[in-house]
Parts: C-alpha cells; structure tokens; sequence
C-alpha cells in the first residue's frame, strides 16, 4: 500500500504544472468539468443538440451530454461533461484577503480581553430589500452555523442582530443609539444590482454623517469578496465558507490598529 501511495504521489508531482493549472476530473490535467443549465426548450434530440452549442460556446470541447430532464413542457434542465483546453497561471494569481490568519472564538475572547479591554459592540443586519437572513444569523445567532458558534455567544461582544430589510438610515440610528464599534451588513447581490447599490449608499450616509471613520465597517454574503467591499468602502468582505471567528478576528485587530477603543 505504501509503494503504490508512493508512485501515485511521484506521478503527482510529475504532471502537476502550476503554470497551467487545468481541472482534475479522474486523472491529472484531463481538463474535465461539469457545468448544469436550463434551456427554455422542450426535451428532445434538438434540445441535446442546443446543449451541446450551449457548452461549445462556453468554450467547451469533447461535449458530452450527460443528463436531461424535462422540468416543464418547455424548460429543460442539462448537466454537461466537457474539456477546458486552456490552463491558468496559479502562480501569478494574487488575491487581497481580509486576514491572513483567523483565531479561534477562545483566542478572540482572550485578544479583546487584554487588548480592547471593555466589550465590543456589534450590530448586524441584511439591509435594504434584501430578505435573507440565514447569512448574517449564521455569523450572529447564539448556535451559529455548520458546528461554528455565532458572536451572540462570544464573551466581551455584545451582538444585536436587527433582522433583515433594514433601511439604511434606521442601520445607522441604530449604531449610533448603541454606540456600535463594527457594523456587519449581510447582502445578497440580486438581480440588477440593485444590493450593490445599497452597500454604496450605506457609506455614502455614512460619510455624510462623519461616521464613516469611527466604526469598522463590514459586508458579507454569498457574491462579497474583499475586493469588492474594498472597492464600494468597507473595511473588509466576506463570502461562502467563512463563520463568526474570520469576522471577529479581522475587526478586533482592525479596531486595535485604527486606535478605535
Ligand atoms: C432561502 C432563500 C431565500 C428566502 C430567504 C428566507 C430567509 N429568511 O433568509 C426567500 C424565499 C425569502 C428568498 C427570496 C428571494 N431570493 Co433567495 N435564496 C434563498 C436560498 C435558497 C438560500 C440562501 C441561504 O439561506 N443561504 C445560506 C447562508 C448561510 O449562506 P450565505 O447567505 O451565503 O451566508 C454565508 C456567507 O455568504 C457569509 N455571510 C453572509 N452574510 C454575511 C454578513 C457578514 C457581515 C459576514 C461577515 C459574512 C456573511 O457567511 C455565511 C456563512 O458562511 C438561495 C439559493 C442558495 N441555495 O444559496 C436563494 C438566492 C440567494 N435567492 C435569490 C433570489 C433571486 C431571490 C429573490 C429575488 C427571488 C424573487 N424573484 O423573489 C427573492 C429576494 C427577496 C428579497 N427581498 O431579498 C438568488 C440570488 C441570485 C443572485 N445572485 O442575484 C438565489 C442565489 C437563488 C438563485 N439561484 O436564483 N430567498
């Protein structure tokens, strides 16, 4: 069992180019992916055909349909097997993120402890339009998300989540009664935009209001990136897969740092 480890790991080593990285489907840059789509057509042998240009257009080559189910008369949902013949550079890529290390709910405890040394104040919530409220309770609520406890149980943050659809102006009152250190805001980009241009509002207001520097100020959801909250004014941006821990960890050495205690 060892040798075979072995010669599998030199065959690894041997084949794997990081300056054209391509997807492993069952063997080293075989290039092979699965994309899933809907057509608005019915399912038949055109509707296959259809799929296949649909995954060639996307760059696709060695199309093979794999599965298609009619959803309706006329919507037809396909998964599709295909090649990327181009690789990328892993190597050149260079990514902005919030922190490069996250500590442990203990440790944050312990950080705001010695360092901070009074509770921080926090409030959350999904403002504007937006209804979803599973991101900012999984980064907030007492029980947390996926086996990650949320702030409401950390010791020396004092955590309000004030739901979703919240105007930005009752986010900022709210903030200001509450004399909120960080301020989380949960967006779910949706169509048009329309989100994205809430988040900008938000620290237009903000500014307008000379608030802007004296709170840590934090988007995340499912589309956020740290790029683009840098890019719209937040201090930081936090997508699928991060807990409460990666956004505490930032803004309590960020509140350090910008000397707001
Ligand atoms: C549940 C749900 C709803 C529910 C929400 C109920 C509720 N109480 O939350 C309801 C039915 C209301 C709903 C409505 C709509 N929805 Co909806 N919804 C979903 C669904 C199925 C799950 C979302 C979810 O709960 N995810 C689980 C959480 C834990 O994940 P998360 O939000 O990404 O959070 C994590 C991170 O992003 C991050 N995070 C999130 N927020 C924050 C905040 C901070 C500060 C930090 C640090 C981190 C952080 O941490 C979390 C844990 O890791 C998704 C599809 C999907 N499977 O994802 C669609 C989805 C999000 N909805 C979508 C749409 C389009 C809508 C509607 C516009 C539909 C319509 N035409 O009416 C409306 C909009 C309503 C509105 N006014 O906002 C689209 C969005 C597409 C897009 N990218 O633009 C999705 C992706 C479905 C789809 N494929 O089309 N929706």
């Amino acid at each position: 069992m060892s040798g075979l480890y072995s010669m599998e790991a030199k065959e690894f080593d041997k084949d794997l180019d990081l300056k054209n990285l391509k997807p492993y489907g069952d063997t080293m840059n075989d290039s092979k992916v699965q994309v899933s789509f809907t057509l608005p057509i019915k399912d038949d042998e055109k509707g296959i055909e259809a799929a296949k240009l649909t995954a060639k257009n996307m760059g696709l080559v060695d199309i093979n349909v794999a599965h298609h189910s009619g959803l309706d008369k006329e919507f037809t949902f396909y998964v599709v097997y295909g090649s990327i013949e181009k690789g990328v550079n892993y190597e050149d890529i260079h990514v902005e993120v919030a922190q490069e290390e996250t500590m442990d709910k203990k440790q944050i405890e312990e950080y705001i402890k010695e360092n901070i040394k009074r509770d921080v104040v926090i409030i959350g919530a999904s403002t504007g339009t937006d209804a979803h409220t599973v991101g900012i309770d999984a980064i907030m609520n007492m029980k947390g998300y996926a086996g990650n406890y949320g702030l409401e149980r950390y010791k020396g943050i004092e955590a309000y989540n004030l739901g979703s659809q919240v105007p930005n102006e009752e986010f900022i009152k709210k903030g200001v009664e509450l004399k909120a250190d960080i301020l989380l805001v949960s967006q779910t980009v949706t169509q048009k935009n329309v989100h994205i241009e809430n988040l900008a509002n938000l620290v237009e207001l903000l500014e307008a209001e000379g608030l802007r520097d004296k709170v840590i100020l934090i988007c995340g959801g499912p589309r956020i990136s740290h790029e683009l909250a840098k890019e719209l004014g937040y201090d930081a941006g936090f997508g699928p897969g991060k807990f409460a821990q990666d956004v505490a960890s930032f803004a309590v050495v960020e509140m350090i740092n910008r000397k707001l205690v």
